[in-house]
């Protein structure tokens, strides 16, 4: 197997990242890291991309930051330039940004950053074997990569403040149960599970997926009026795609839509 620390592969219309430090349970260091944000950006400007599939190689999803790398010195006066500025912050926020659904299936073991990054998923399906554990509090440390901002909204402020006090493993099956992720799976049905999902996603109306994406995330914050304006603006942008035109075409001509994932203004 190619022991470059991330693999990209191009599906169809959907492109897949894997971690892959396995001896180290694809815990980053800061090449890896490089490689990361190096094939994020490819997918960024990758105009035919439709979906993103995150995975690990081996038996684990990613242990979150590298202890032995540089990165994670103990003793720093400022994160700045660190991890945080440098990697985790810009990841998380494009994750949030890209203009199309990302998956996480998370293999195994998600630590630390790692279970974070899987977090900042649209959808995240699980190995039944697999855990989530905020690693944070049992090195010292306080949860990134958007974590205490995600995971109380996941989770609700109770069980996340456990969650990231204790650092215990959280198993796929409770995360499921607790609504923290989409599905917890066999172990043997997650990657055709989850490439069908992404085959599935990457066929649908692109352009209403990805204003759906940027309203649900705007709702955390809004208040129900700004929230109801923004639909109505989205609505509206939805309505102008070619894809709405096609779906009730095939409405009405009872058969499936063939979704382009098109722009409004797009005449490619
Ligand atoms: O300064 C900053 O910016 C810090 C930023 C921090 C962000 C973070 O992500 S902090 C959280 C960092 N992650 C952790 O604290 C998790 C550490 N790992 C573990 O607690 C355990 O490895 C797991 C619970 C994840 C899995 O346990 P287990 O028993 O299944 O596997 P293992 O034997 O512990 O790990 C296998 C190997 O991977 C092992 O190496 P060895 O002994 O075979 O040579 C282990 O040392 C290595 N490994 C696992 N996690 C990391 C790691 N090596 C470096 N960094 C890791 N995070």
């Amino acid at each position: 197997m190619d022991d470059a620390p991330i693999l990209t592969e191009a599906r169809g219309a959907y492109r897949i990242i894997t971690f892959n430090r396995p001896d180290r349970l694809n815990a980053f260091n800061e090449p890896m890291l490089k490689a990361l944000r190096a094939a994020i950006a490819d997918v960024e400007a990758d105009s035919a991309c439709r979906a993103l599939l995150l995975t690990g190689a081996g038996r684990g999803f990613s242990a979150g930051q590298d202890l032995n790398d540089p990165l994670a010195r103990p003793g720093q006066t400022s994160m700045q330039g660190g991890s945080q500025d440098e990697y985790f912050n810009p990841l998380i926020r494009t994750l949030r940004a890209l203009p199309f659904p990302v998956v996480a299936a998370v293999n195994g073991v998600a630590a630390g950053a790692g279970a974070n990054i899987a977090l900042a998923c649209d959808i995240v399906l699980a190995a039944r074997s697999a855990t989530f554990i905020q690693a944070f509090a049992k090195i010292g440390l306080i949860p990134d990569a958007g974590g205490t901002w995600t995971l109380p909204r996941l989770v609700g402020p109770a069980r996340a403040r456990a969650l990231m006090m204790l650092g215990d493993p959280l198993p796929a099956g409770t995360a499921e149960e607790w609504g923290m992720i989409w599905k917890a799976v066999d172990d043997e049905k997650l990657m055709d599970d989850a490439h069908a999902l992404c085959a599935r996603l990457a066929a649908a109306p692109t352009q209403a997926l990805a204003l759906t994406k940027r309203a649900l995330d705007a709702a955390w914050v809004n208040s129900l009026n700004a929230q109801l304006d923004l639909e109505r603006d989205s609505q509206g942008a939805a309505n102008r795609t070619p894809d709405y035109a096609e779906g009730v075409r095939a409405f009405m001509e009872k058969r499936a839509p063939i979704f382009t994932g098109r722009k409004a203004t797009d005449n490619t």
